[in-house]
């Protein structure tokens, strides 16, 4: 048998060859073969301009995508969302979670979602693929970088924070993936932690805001770049400006959408009491004004640095904000979700005390406006802190959503929320 078997498959393989053969040598016009073979898709597929090709694979990869598990990444039951409280016909969602040490976000206008970090030393970027509200991709962008809190967009390149440096990363939508390089954009700002992480924003005029805090609780030193909020050319790197002084720690800007002035929150002192002095809520009028930092908390004088000061003389509080509540981020609201009276209103995240008793802030609270100014300071979003004083939360930037919703950045949980309205 196996010598038939043998035989069997010489003479086969003889016949494919000489069928080969065959083919291939008659002087045959190739047309003439290719119209006696049955369709043939493969090659047609090849025929095709190879733009054709690259979209029907990506449907095809997008289409084996199973987001849910993508998006279960970042999503966990027992992060304690229920215990939040809002007002009536507010709803809030996780967007994702498990973003460790979340903290300032930028939104690009593709919808990636850029969030900075501070003990992380990373910058993350976040995507919602199937726009269903829900992160089904993380990337990290950079890392090993100096407390990279504030991050911001501007014609599609990324600027981050750090604490003495302005980094730059060119088309951040396209290298997000492949660890871009950045380039240093300043490298000036005092090197202190102490209140050295900045947020950072750009402002009307197109030029990039920098805050520069105190290195220290309560001091006067003599460089007179503490303490200020500054703003930055990024095109041409210059040294920056001073535009406003004698503010103890910024970590929240924002412009007001009628005004066009600077409104930022300010963090009180420690250790001079446990209601005082109280966080502040400041605008900006006039270029270069002063705020009063170290000699006056809000209009008292301070018993050490300002002995025979009149506090009048400086820029006061629009609005006065819990004491040791550590307001971060702030945003006027300029969505179209939420009822026409929280139109240009101020939501505030607050970090939360580190050393009062009994904890205060870890809340999103609202200030409202109307032309005399500040008018009230109420919580908005509270339930951070447990019954049993346990924290699980601790916010510290807002954005606005093109939608009109809300984000929340959480640094505690690591987590951004979205917060919404259903009438
Ligand atoms: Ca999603
Ligand atoms: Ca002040």
């Amino acid at each position: 048998m196996p010598y038939v078997l043998l035989l069997f498959s010489i003479l086969t393989l003889g016949l494919v060859g000489c069928g080969f053969v065959a083919e291939v040598e008659p002087a045959v016009g190739p047309t003439v073969k290719v119209e006696t073979v049955p369709p043939l898709v493969e090659i047609e597929n090849e025929a095709k301009p190879e733009a054709w090709l690259p979209v029907i694979k990506s449907e095809k990869v997008l289409d084996m995508i199973d987001y849910a598990e993508e998006e279960a990444a970042f999503q966990n039951a027992n992060l304690p969302i229920d215990l939040l409280e809002l007002p009536a016909g507010f709803t809030i969602e996780v967007v994702a979670t498990n973003i460790k040490n979340a903290r300032s976000m930028a939104l690009s206008d593709m919808g990636t979602l850029y969030v900075g970090s501070r003990a992380e030393g990373k910058v993350y970027a976040l995507e919602d693929r199937n726009q269903n509200g829900k992160t089904d991709r993380l990337t990290i962008v950079a890392e090993n970088l100096n407390a990279p809190n504030g991050v911001a967009l501007k014609q599609g390149d990324l600027y981050v924070a750090e604490i003495d440096r302005i980094l730059k990363f060119t088309g951040i939508e396209d290298t997000k993936a492949n660890s871009p390089q950045p380039e240093v954009v300043f490298a000036g700002y005092p090197t202190d932690k102490a209140h050295g992480w900045k947020y950072i924003a750009f402002g009307p005029d197109g030029d990039l805001y920098v805050p520069v805090g105190f290195p220290c609780n309560l001091c006067d030193p003599e460089n007179s770049l503490y303490g200020t909020i500054t703003r930055l050319e990024v095109e041409n790197g210059s040294n920056p400006e001073v535009v406003a002084a004698g503010i103890r720690n910024s970590v929240g800007f924002d412009w007001h959408p009628e005004t066009g002035r600077l409104w930022f929150t300010e963090n009180g002192a420690d250790s001079l009491g446990h209601n005082f002095p109280a966080d502040e809520l400041n605008e900006l009028t006039v270029e270069g004004a002063h705020f009063g930092f170290p000699y006056c908390h809000n209009d008292t004088p301070d018993g050490t640095f300002g002995n025979g000061v009149d506090c009048q003389h400086y820029e006061l509080p629009r609005q006065t904000l819990n004491p040791h509540g550590a307001a971060l981020g702030m945003k006027f609201y300029t969505g179209d979700l939420f009822p026409e009276s929280f139109k240009n209103q101020i939501f505030i995240a607050e970090h939360g005390s580190w050393n009062r008793t009994p904890p205060i802030g870890y809340q999103v609270s609202l200030v409202r406006l109307d032309e005399t100014g500040a008018t009230t300071f109420e919580p908005f979003v509270t339930g951070w802190v447990k019954s049993d004083g346990t924290v699980w939360g601790r916010p510290v930037d807002i954005l606005v959503e093109p939608s009109g919703a809300l984000l929340i950045s959480d640094d505690e949980s690591g987590t951004i929320y979205r917060l919404k309205y259903a009438s």
